[in-house]
């Protein structure tokens, strides 16, 4: 994991996977149980402009398969996933 603060306090978060690809990037990345069921792809219930997670998957050759913004309405549930292919 890697964790980029910018000038204004600004967390933004980009996890891994073993062989070093870029899985999931949160903007404004807040820590914690009040965010957080699963880190990274399972967030409770936040503000609009909190934990802004978008989810890369790759193909065994290293290409991207999917992009998918997770939560996007920021409730909690993920039924309104936006996966673009
Ligand atoms: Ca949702």
């Amino acid at each position: 994991m890697e964790t980029v603060t910018d000038p204004k306090a600004v967390v933004t978060k980009t996890f891994f996977d073993a062989l070093g690809r870029r899985t999931a990037t949160v903007e404004n990345y807040l820590a914690g149980a009040n965010y957080w069921t699963v880190e990274p792809l399972s967030p409770k219930s936040r503000a609009a402009d909190e934990c802004r997670i978008t989810a890369t998957t790759y193909d065994m050759a290293g290409n991207t398969v999917t992009l998918t913004a997770v939560d996007p309405d920021h409730d909690g549930n993920l039924a309104d996933n936006q996966v673009t292919v």
